[in-house]
């Protein structure tokens, strides 16, 4: 047995069909440790078939603009790469999932079909319109968290003190090595054409607005290096040089203390799971990074999948919902709109710096995204107005957006999410208020100020 059965779940009924095992690949970017791809192979085995690998490019996703893509398409080169180095089919698909997918599968006499997990609305609507023209298999295996969702917990999770013990007590069970991908037998391609090279140019005209990318201008994202290759020689750095000084540092914008691994989680271009096996290898007590990397981050995905209101104020706690809508005619010293926001000119020299750091590098620190949302609520006409101008901005310019920490980390910055209630106050009600004075008591805000403003302001 490959793949623990507990991280598999059918889709529709079960059955027996020959014919390749297609595993259609979407929040898992990668060849290494992949679960989703490791069953893939195991079935194809099993009914003395062979793996594939299909990728379906969407031309708009959730606000991803060409910064997004061009990450994206970047890793997905180095996936079919070294597939091809494993005599796996890759399948670069264009357009809408429910339909390609389909006609894929009838194309080349699926036998059937593997999908990676995503509690997002947009991907389960995918594979529910896929299913939903199926005769033939459909699993889902979560290859994204080291626990299985569905199986650390059966239903959302209020806070990290209830989580973190189901974590702790089925970690030994699932933090567990991967087996090697072997290679499969040299053959024709299934679609009786010459395995090509996917139609990468075709995929980026594909993409539509600023989807679209000029691969030839320099990336913004200058310190991003797409692709598994890159994320694995981050780890390693992180591992050598930063993770002995994680807990010290991390919470200093001004430090370049956190991994910087956020993108490839995002992507699926490195495991969580390999992160957490090197990390252990290396350093015992590793507490303060394996909080974030497992148990804040599977957290966001217990609440994407149980609550569906995860990108919007009904996702709240109901005390929060409470005491926001008590407090919404309360009086804003500085009202902004979404598009002055955008262009970080606010009154607020250090939100504006933030916004900055988000603007020109696709990735804001950690701890000022804390401080960056909670101003958002401070200083817009209602929370409700808040949480979409946060969840815009975050999707359209982190590297790392569009994912469920995202959604979750706005939600516990303006509404309490998995947070507790503070001492009542204007606007904030009892959700936890930041402030400047705060920050300046915890790092040199003058150098963080300075480093990202831009000259002009
Ligand atoms: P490290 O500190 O090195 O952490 C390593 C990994 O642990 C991260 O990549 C992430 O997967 C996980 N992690 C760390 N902190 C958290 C957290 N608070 N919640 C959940 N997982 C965490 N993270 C995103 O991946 N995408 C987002 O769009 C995003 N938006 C956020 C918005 C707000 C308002 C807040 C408060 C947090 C947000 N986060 C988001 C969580 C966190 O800030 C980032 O994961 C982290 O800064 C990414 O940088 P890193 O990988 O270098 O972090
Ligand atoms: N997944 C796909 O299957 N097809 C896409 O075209 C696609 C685009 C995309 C753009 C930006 C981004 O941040 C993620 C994107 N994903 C895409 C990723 C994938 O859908 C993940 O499953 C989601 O991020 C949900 O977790």
């Amino acid at each position: 047995m490959l793949v623990n059965p507990k991280r598999v779940r059918a889709l529709t009924k079960e059955s027996q069909a020959k014919g390749p095992v297609i595993y259609w690949m979407s929040r898992d970017q990668r060849v290494n440790d992949n679960w989703a791809l490791l069953y893939a192979k195991e079935l194809a085995q099993k009914q003395d078939s062979y793996p594939a690998v299909a990728f379906c490019l969407v031309p708009e996703f959730l606000g991803a603009s060409g910064r997004q893509y061009r990450f994206m398409l970047q890793g997905l080169k180095e996936v079919e790469k070294n597939l091809k180095a494993l005599n796996i089919p890759f399948f670069l698909l264009l357009g809408d999932p429910g339909k390609e997918m389909a006609r894929l599968l009838s194309e080349i006499g699926a036998g059937a079909l593997v999908s990676d997990f995503s509690p997002l609305r947009l991907n389960r609507e995918w594979k529910a319109a896929v299913a939903g023209e199926m005769e033939i298999p459909f699993y889902e295996v979560d290859a994204h968290n080291i626990i299985p969702c569905w199986f650390a917990s059966p239903k959302q999770e209020w806070a990290a003190y209830s989580f973190r013990p189901k974590v702790n007590r089925l970690l030994f069970e699932f933090l567990d090595e991967f087996p090697a991908l072997q290679k499969s037998p040299e053959r024709k391609s299934p679609t009786g054409k010459d395995a090509i090279e996917s139609d990468w140019a075709a995929a980026k005209g594909y993409l539509r607005g600023d989807a679209y990318f000029d691969a030839d201008a320099a990336p913004e994202a200058k310190w991003t290096m797409p692709g598994e290759a890159a994320a694995m020689k981050l780890l390693r750095h992180f591992l050598e040089h930063k993770l002995i000084g994680y807990e010290r540092d991390r919470n200093d914008p001004n430090i370049d203390g956190q991994s910087g691994l956020s993108p490839y989680l995002h992507f699926g271009q490195i495991s969580a799971e390999r992160v957490a096996l090197q990390v252990l290898k290396g350093m015992k007590d590793a507490g303060a990074f394996l909080e974030e990397l497992i148990v804040r981050k599977e957290l966001s995905d217990n609440y994407c999948y149980y609550n569906q209101h995860y990108d919007d104020i009904l996702g709240y706690p109901a005390w929060a919902i409470k005491s926001l809508a008590e407090h919404e005619k309360d009086r804003r010293e500085y009202l902004y709109t979404q598009q002055e926001l955008e262009k970080a000119r606010t009154q607020d020299d250090l939100w504006n710096a933030a916004m900055q750091e988000m603007l020109q590098t696709g990735k804001m620190h950690g701890y000022m995204r804390m401080y960056w949302a909670k101003k958002i609520l401070e200083w817009t006409v209602s929370p409700a107005a808040a949480h979409a101008i946060a969840v815009y901005l975050n999707d359209r310019y982190e590297l790392d957006g569009r994912d469920a920490n995202g959604y979750a980390g706005i939600a516990w910055s303006l509404g309490g999410v998995h947070d507790r209630a503070w001492k009542e106050r204007a606007i904030f009600g009892k959700v936890r208020y930041m402030n400047y004075k705060g920050a300046k008591s915890k790092f040199d805000v003058p150098s963080y100020i300075n480093k990202w403003s831009l000259s002009d302001e």
